[in-house]
């Protein structure tokens, strides 16, 4: 048998790469770093980072390196793989046809490690050379109380900070830190960019850092306020989490890349054109800078993320490990699609240079798309931040206006069996990860005793819990759920009831 050598994808052998992986046509050693990322996941290696090496090699332009950041201990194996990988890796584009486009990216240019010596990432972020400190967090990140928007103070690790201020564990504290030195040494400051996937996200962002600013020295809060940028923006690209199956594959090709990352061919970024400093030119390989990116994110957020919740919480239960398999099935296409047309559309803004109906159809031609195994337990990690983000507001919006809530409900109430039991319908167990689980669980277990039990997380629902319509809602269908728990069957009757309402 003949065995197949692999190249470990390193500098020195990029040129001898296969010729169906593509490279950096740039010159490497001449790159210099004027972004920071804080959050080198997968998202930010198929989006901005994907967006930033299209952008050098098209301009020319190498003063666009990323400087990647990990905060966390958990981070230590990304950095130390990349690192022996002198930070390239290689982005896995899978059409849904099967035709598989493979790309190396080149843009990182370091990797830091937050634990290890936080003085070495604030001192990068306060240098000159770095205009853009960029940010994928995570919605949980911004450390804000989703009820009442404000910053989070009896977080421990914000006190933490407060007491350590030159070994924060939260980017807080490094943003506050290296925008300090640059306020001393007279040197401008960085635009604060938010790659999240919460609405207003440079506004939120704004605010949790001005309040955390406050804190430490009102002087520089102000300074911060009237000189930073924190543009909004709307993010898309659909990542799944990378597996080994990734990693074999590229061996198959005769390259080894400990963590390649794998993505649709889909990309959005709509963003504000709002920096402190200079910024790469995104627009000329596809990014769209305008004025106000509320429409976008709002849509985005509401339909992709909130379509991701729905798919998400009710294929787990039912027992689909992926986004593809359960859209697939006709029942959850046509509750997804329900939920979008009669729960979401009614309550979005037009939205400039975007037709909604054809928007929706691309979503669900993007969630089928069976080359994307997007797990679900990618999907429900961190539910309870991403559910009070992505889903939640948009039963407020209805309550409001006196608009439909049924589909959004049952995930809520689906959302509580799932945190109860802890399995599938099967009794199959699910891999739950999320910062709120065990408070989570704890209510959704006393459901049998009391149908509105986790509606008492006032973090999450003390708004809604106010609503005698949404209360009503939720406890008719988590009744309905523990008493048949058979996820179907409630999707099937929330469907004809609606159709029976629009008949009458
Ligand atoms: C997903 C997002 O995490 C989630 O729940 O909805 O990661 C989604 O895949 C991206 O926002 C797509 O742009």
């Amino acid at each position: 048998m003949q065995t197949q050598t692999t190249i470990c994808l390193n500098n020195q052998n990029i040129h001898s790469l296969p010729e169906s992986i593509s490279v950096p046509t740039y010159d490497r050693s001449k790159v210099t770093a004027g972004i920071v990322h804080v959050g080198v996941g997968g998202f930010h290696r198929s989006h901005e980072a994907f967006y930033t090496d299209a952008y050098m090699a098209q301009s020319g332009d190498l003063s666009w390196g990323i400087c990647g950041v990990g905060l966390r201990d958990a981070d230590r194996k990304m950095q130390s793989l990349l690192k022996q990988q002198d930070y390239l890796y290689t982005l896995i584009v899978r059409h849904p046809n099967g035709t598989i486009e493979n790309k190396v990216i080149g843009c990182l240019t370091d990797f830091l490690l937050g634990c290890d010596d936080p003085m070495a990432v604030i001192n990068k972020m306060a240098s000159e050379e770095t205009k853009i400190v960029s940010l994928t967090i995570t919605e949980g990140g911004y450390n804000f109380n989703p009820v009442t928007g404000e910053f989070d103070f009896t977080n421990p690790d914000v006190i933490h900070d407060l007491a350590n201020p030159d070994k924060p564990r939260l980017v807080f504290g490094y943003l506050i830190a290296a925008l300090k030195l640059r306020f001393e040494k007279g040197l401008a400051p960085f635009t604060i960019q938010s790659c999240d996937n919460v609405q207003h996200n440079g506004d939120v962002a704004k605010k949790m850092v001005i309040d955390y600013a406050h804190a430490v020295d009102s002087d520089l809060a102000d300074w911060i306020e009237s000189e930073v940028s924190f543009p909004n923006a709307m993010v898309d690209r659909i990542t799944p989490a990378t597996t080994p199956e990734d990693i074999s594959y590229l061996q198959t090709l005769g390259i080894k890349d400990e963590w390649p990352v794998t993505c649709e061919p889909f990309h959005q970024w709509i963003i504000e054109d709002k920096f402190t400093l200079t910024r790469p030119q995104w627009e000329q390989v596809g990014a769209q800078f305008v004025s106000d990116v509320t429409p976008y994110e709002k849509m985005k957020i509401r339909l992709l993320n909130a379509g991701h919740s729905v798919l998400g919480i009710l294929g787990s239960l039912y027992g689909f490990d992926t986004i593809d398999e359960s859209v697939q099935d006709p029942l959850f296409a046509e509750f997804l699609r329900h939920f979008m047309d009669i729960e979401v559309t009614p309550i979005l803004s037009p939205v400039p240079g975007i037709n909604l109906e054809e928007y929706k159809d691309t979503l669900l031609e993007r969630f089928a798309n069976p080359n994307i195994k997007d797990s679900l337990a990618r999907i429900c990690s961190e539910n309870a931040a991403k559910l009070s983000t992505f889903m939640l507001p948009t039963i407020a919006n209805n309550l409001a206006k006196n608009g439909e809530i049924q589909c959004a409900t049952l995930v809520i109430a689906a959302w509580c069996y799932y945190s109860d039991k802890q399995t599938d319908l099967q009794g199959k167990p699910l891999t739950i990860s999320d910062a709120m689980a065990d408070e989570v669980h704890q209510l959704a277990s006393q459901t049998s005793e009391r149908s509105g039990a986790l509606l008492e997380l006032k973090s999450i629902f003390s708004g809604l819990s106010n609503s005698e319509k949404f209360v009503a809602a939720y406890t008719a269908q988590v009744e309905a759920l523990y008493s048949t728990p058979n996820v179907k069957q409630h999707m099937q009757a929330v469907l004809s009831e609606c159709k029976l309402g629009q008949a009458s």
